[in-house]
C-alpha cells in the first residue's frame, strides 16, 4: 500500500489538529475524507488538505470508498457509534479518548470487537507516547531508583469549553491519569477517592474545582491528583514519581528563559494540542505504520473499558465524598 487513505471523523479542534499532523508531518498517510456533520467546519479544516473530501456521515463516506484506515475525533458520545459502524466495514480504527463516556457502552464495543475475533481500534491514550512519560515507564521497570512508592499529578488547563459538566472533571480529564497510573504502574485503579480543594470562584459557576483525585492501585501504589481547570495561565501536566532511592519529575515547563528589564521567565503551553504535539506525532506515525503493516498496536479497547469503569467510580467519588471502589467485568479472551 502507498499512502494510507484516512477517514478523520470530526473537525473540532482535535480532529482539525490530526487533520494538519497527517497532511503536514505523518509519512505514508494522506486524510481521504474529512466527515463533519457542520459542513463549513469540515470545509474549514479541508482549505489546506489536498484531495480531501468532505461529508456529513462515516456512512456516506463509506459507501463512496477511498478509506483504509478511519481516525476518530468527535465528541465522546459518539465514539459507540462512529466504532460499530468501522467495525461493521472492517476498517483499522484509532478512535480519541474516552473510549465511550461510560463503561455499559465500552463493554458493548469491546463485545463487538471481541465477536470479529481480532483487534481493529486502537484508543488515543496519547500520553502513552510522550517521551518522558515513556522514560518514566521504563524506570519503574527497571527499578534502578528502587520501587515506585507514588505518584504525584498535577493536571492544569487554563479553560473549558461550555459544554464542560462537572463530572467531565473525572470522565475528560483525569481520564488521562486514570490511564497513565495503570500504563506505569502495571496495575489497574482499585479504588478512587474526591477532596475538593477551595472552590475557585472565577470557576464557571457549574464546576466544583479544583479538585484532588486519589487514585489506589491494586498494587498498593497511590497517585494524587490535583485536577485544576480554570488556572487561566496556561496549560501542565506534571508528574513527580517517588522511589526508594530518589525522585523522578516530568512534564516540568522547559524551553528558553529571557532575562530583561529586572524580570526574567520562558514561554507556557496554553493547550494540550502544542505541550502533547510530539506524542501526537509520534502516536499517529506508529498507528499508520502497523495499520500499513495489517497490525493493531497501542492501548486497546479493554483498556478503555477499564478506564470507564475507573471513571464510573470517580464520578460517583466526586458527587458522594466515599472512597469508591471499582468494579469490572472478566476481560473477553482477545485482551488476556
Ligand atoms: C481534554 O479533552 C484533553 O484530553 C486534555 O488532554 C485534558 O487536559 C483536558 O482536561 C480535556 O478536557
Amino acid at each position: 500500500m502507498s499512502e494510507l487513505k484516512v477517514a478523520v471523523v470530526g473537525a473540532g479542534m482535535m480532529g482539525a489538529d490530526h487533520v494538519k499532523r497527517i497532511t503536514q508531518r505523518i509519512k505514508g498517510a494522506q486524510v481521504s475524507w474529512i466527515i463533519e456533520p457542520d459542513l463549513a467546519r469540515a470545509q474549514a479544516a479541508a482549505i489546506d488538505t489536498p484531495g480531501a473530501k468532505v461529508a456529513a456521515t462515516l456512512d456516506e463516506a463509506i459507501n463512496k470508498g477511498d478509506i483504509d484506515a478511519v481516525l476518530i475525533a468527535s465528541p465522546g458520545q459518539f465514539h459507540e457509534a462512529g466504532m460499530m459502524t468501522t467495525l461493521k466495514a472492517g476498517l483499522p480504527t484509532l478512535c480519541e479518548k474516552p473510549l465511550t463516556p461510560d463503561p455499559e457502552s465500552a463493554l458493548r464495543v469491546v463485545e463487538a470487537e471481541q465477536a470479529l475475533g481480532k483487534r481493529f481500534i486502537q484508543v488515543g491514550f496519547m500520553r502513552r507516547y510522550d517521551k518522558e512519560y515513556m522514560e518514566l515507564h521504563d524506570l519503574i521497570a527497571a527499578k534502578s531508583m528502587g520501587e515506585l512508592l507514588g505518584l504525584r499529578c498535577q493536571h492544569r488547563n487554563p479553560s473549558v469549553q461550555d459544554s464542560y459538566t462537572n463530572s467531565m472533571l473525572i470522565t475528560d480529564s483525569v481520564v488521562h491519569e486514570i490511564d497513565i497510573v495503570r500504563y506505569l504502574t502495571g496495575s489497574v485503579i482499585k479504588a478512587i477517592e474526591v477532596k475538593h480543594f477551595r472552590r475557585n470562584s472565577t470557576a464557571p459557576e457549574r464546576l466544583n474545582e479544583p479538585i484532588l483525585a486519589l487514585l489506589e492501585t491494586e498494587s498498593g501504589i497511590l497517585a494524587d491528583v490535583e485536577m485544576n481547570v480554570s488556572v487561566k495561565f496556561g496549560y501542565q501536566v506534571k508528574t513527580e514519581a517517588l522511589f526508594e532511592n530518589g525522585i523522578m519529575e516530568i512534564g516540568r515547563t522547559s524551553g528558553s528563559t529571557k532575562w530583561q528589564n529586572g524580570k526574567f521567565g520562558g514561554e507556557e503551553h496554553l493547550s494540550y494540542t502544542t505541550r502533547f504535539n510530539d506524542a501526537y506525532d509520534f502516536e499517529i506515525q506508529q498507528w499508520v505504520n502497523s495499520t500499513k503493516l495489517g497490525q493493531v498496536h497501542g492501548p486497546s479497547v479493554w483498556d478503555g473499558y477499564l478506564v470507564a469503569a475507573a471513571c464510573k467510580a470517580g464520578v460517583e467519588a466526586m458527587e458522594t465524598g466515599k472512597r469508591v471502589d471499582v468494579k469490572y467485568e472478566k476481560a473477553l479472551p482477545l485482551y488476556k
